[in-house]
C-alpha cells in the first residue's frame, strides 16, 4: 500500500493520522471539506465534499487505500448525519471500488454497538446496537463496507473507535475502558494499511487499557501492539470528579444512550 488517501484529514484523527504517518507511504492525499495546512513532500491537499462524486472519483484516482475518516463525528440531527455519514459514506465506498482501491479502513464507533450492556466484554461478533443517529450511521457504514467487501473484493476494515481525545488523555471515568492514545491510533492505522491481505475485519480502536471491556482476540493477526494505558491517568481522571446519568453509565456507549432517552432500561438486555 504505497498511496494512501484520508478523507477528513483536517479532523482531530485526520490531523494526528497525517502528522503520525508522514514520509511512511509515497504518497498520502488528503481530503477535507474545510481548509488543511498546505501540502508538503509526499503529501497533496485537496478541498472537497465526499457528497460530490466527481471530487471523490478525483480524490480515489491512483490509490492504494482509503482511510475514510470523512463525516459528523458525534451525536446530531438527522439533516446533518444523512447527508455526511450515509450518502457521503455510500459514496467514498462506491467511487473506491470504481476506483480499483485495494483497501478501505472505515472510521466506525463504538457507539454502532453503543447499547450493549457494559458488564458484558463485546467482541467483533456483537449484533449491531447503535445508541444514536450517528451510531445508525455507522452500522449503516460497516454494512456497506461488508457489501463492498464481499460482492466487489475490497479489503475493509471497519474501526471501532474508541476515545480519541485531541488532549490526548482520558476525560472522564468511562475513558479508561475506552481511551486510544494518539500514538496508538497511528500504530493500529499503520498495521491496517500494511497488513498484506484480509477480507473483512472488525476491530476497536481502543489503547492497552486496564479496564478494557473490548475484545480485539480476532484481530491478532493484524500486529497491533497498543503502548499506552489510560490507567496511568487515574489520578488526573478522579480528580475530575466526573459522574454519568443512571441511564449512560450502563451501557458501553454511555452519554449517547442517555441523550434524548425515552425507554426502560429493564427491557434492554
Ligand atoms: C465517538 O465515536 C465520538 O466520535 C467521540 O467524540 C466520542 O464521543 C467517542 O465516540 C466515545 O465514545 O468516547
Amino acid at each position: 500500500m504505497k498511496n494512501i488517501l484520508i478523507t477528513g484529514a483536517a479532523g482531530q484523527i485526520g490531523k494526528v493520522l497525517r502528522a503520525g504517518l508522514k514520509g511512511r507511504y509515497r504518497l498520502i492525499r488528503c481530503l477535507d471539506l474545510g481548509g488543511q495546512a498546505p501540502a508538503t513532500a509526499g503529501e497533496e491537499v485537496i478541498q472537497g465534499d465526499i457528497r460530490d462524486l466527481a471530487v471523490l472519483d478525483q480524490a480515489m484516482s491512483g490509490i492504494d487505500c482509503v482511510v475514510h475518516l470523512a463525516g459528523v463525528p458525534v451525536e446530531d440531527t438527522w439533516e446533518k448525519i444523512l447527508p455526511a455519514n450515509i450518502e457521503g459514506c455510500y459514496n467514498t465506498f462506491d467511487s473506491a471500488q470504481r476506483q480499483g482501491v485495494k483497501r478501505m479502513i472505515f472510521a466506525s464507533s463504538n457507539h454502532a454497538v453503543g447499547f450493549h450492556r457494559r458488564e458484558r466484554m463485546i467482541d467483533d461478533t456483537v449484533a449491531p446496537r447503535p445508541d444514536s443517529r450517528y451510531g445508525i450511521s455507522k452500522v449503516f457504514g460497516e454494512a456497506v463496507g461488508r457489501f463492498y467487501a464481499d460482492k466487489h473484493q475490497m479489503q475493509v476494515a471497519c474501526l471501532r473507535i474508541g476515545s480519541f481525545r485531541a488532549a490526548n488523555k482520558p476525560e472522564d471515568f468511562r475513558q479508561l475502558n475506552t481511551w486510544i492514545s494518539h500514538r496508538d491510533m497511528v500504530h493500529l492505522t499503520a498495521c491496517l494499511i500494511e497488513h498484506p491481505g484480509f477480507h473483512f475485519e472488525v476491530v476497536y480502536g481502543i489503547s492497552n487499557n486496564l479496564r478494557n471491556r473490548w475484545d480485539n482476540t480476532n484481530v491478532k493477526h493484524l500486529g497491533y501492539q497498543p503502548q499506552d494505558n489510560a490507567e496511568d491517568h487515574l489520578e488526573a481522571v478522579l480528580a475530575l470528579n466526573t459522574s454519568e446519568d443512571p441511564v449512560s453509565v450502563q451501557f458501553h456507549g454511555a452519554m449517547f444512550c442517555g441523550l434524548e432517552f425515552k425507554g426502560d432500561t429493564d427491557l434492554i438486555d
